[in-house]
């Protein structure tokens, strides 16, 4: 290996394993805040550094089976997704899932089909934030690949969330983690916004897309709930998490405290949050002190890098 590619090796490992870590620490960063009211920095910080554990929940396990299938297929099999996400609930069905995934999970198992048993679960299907809150691996494995990254991310929303909002936020954060991953230099938050919008379809998400312009600057974090909302939907979750990390380009921390600060799905912004400024800035952003508290962080680390080296194939 040449000295220019060990470099590149290396520099791309630190944007997996910024990433996989960066989420699984917004997730157990703001687990303690999941449905309350909006809090303040401070507050934040202080719950991350009273607690000896930082324990992370569905949305990190969720992202855990998409990178284990993802490797263990060298791309995109929803069939085996299906397999790895029901397997891994069975054995840690504690990790507080929504309501929709085990209803499916249960229907795939009394002997629907994976690509069917989504469809009815609410009108229209599923347009919880619960795709796109695991969906960070997908847009890892595809980054130079946006209309294979659209499938799969799509592809992996329609597991449990076939709605097109759901499937639409699945998508975008995939995108986001995309652009911040593969760039050097950073792209700048208004690049990025923009990527988002040349390739956003649904109406809803392109208004919430261009409002984000406006809330960059705002030194009022509440006004980017109440314009973009912090709710367990995806049109509401996917924008805000975004906002909160190209509002801060340059520090991990304060990205997920702030996202974690505007309370509401806290637990999943913060994950989403975390897993575009950890794509970004690499594994060297994340406090160190998160990262010794995190649960299963050894394995997390395994599986961002032979990410990374089945991505490379
Ligand atoms: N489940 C939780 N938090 C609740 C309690 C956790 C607690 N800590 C504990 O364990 O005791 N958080 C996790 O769930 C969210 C992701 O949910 P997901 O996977 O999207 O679920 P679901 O059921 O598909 O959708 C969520 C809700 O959205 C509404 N909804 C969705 N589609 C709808 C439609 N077509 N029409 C109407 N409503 C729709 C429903 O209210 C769904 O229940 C994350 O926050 C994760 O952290
Ligand atoms: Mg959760
Ligand atoms: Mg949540």
């Amino acid at each position: 290996m040449t000295g220019s590619s060990r470099k590149n090796d290396d520099y791309f490992k630190s944007k997996f394993r910024g990433c996989l870590l960066g989420l699984a620490a917004g997730d157990a960063l703001g687990a303690p805040f999941e449905g309350a009211w909006p809090t303040t920095a401070s507050q934040v910080l202080a719950s991350a550094a009273e607690r000896t554990r930082f324990r992370y929940t569905d949305d990190t396990h969720m992202a855990i089976g998409v990178t284990e299938s993802l490797i263990a297929c060298g791309g995109f099999d929803g069939h085996h997704m299906t397999e790895v996400f029901i397997r891994n609930f069975d054995r840690e069905p504690w990790r507080g899932y929504g309501a929709g995934p085990p209803r499916i999970f249960q229907k795939i198992k009394a002997g629907a089909s994976w690509n069917e048993a989504a469809e009815d679960i609410y009108p229209g299907g599923s347009y919880g934030n619960g795709s796109a809150m695991r969906t960070a691996p997908v847009g890892l494995f595809y980054r130079e690949d946006v209309g294979n990254m659209a499938t799969a991310a799509r592809g992996q929303s329609k597991i449990t969330h076939t709605h097109p909002w759901g499937q639409e936020g699945a998508f975008l954060q995939a995108l986001a983690v995309a652009l911040a991953a593969n760039s050097e230099p950073l792209l700048s938050p208004g690049e990025i916004l923009a990527r988002l919008q040349e390739q956003a379809k649904e109406g809803l998400y392109l208004q919430k897309l261009d409002q984000i312009k406006n809330l960059l600057g705002t030194d009022n974090p509440a006004e980017i709930a109440s314009v973009l909302g912090h709710g367990i939907e995806a049109f509401n979750a996917v924008p805000t998490a975004i906002c909160c990390a190209l509002r801060h380009p340059h520090s991990y921390a304060d990205a997920v405290v702030e996202a974690v600060s505007l309370g509401g799905d806290a637990d999943t912004i913060a994950c989403m949050t975390g897993a575009i400024s950890g794509a970004g800035l690499g594994i060297e952003a994340i406090p160190e002190e998160w990262l010794a508290k995190l649960e299963n962080s050894d394995y997390l680390e395994k599986l961002a890098v032979e990410l990374w080296e089945a991505a490379r194939l």
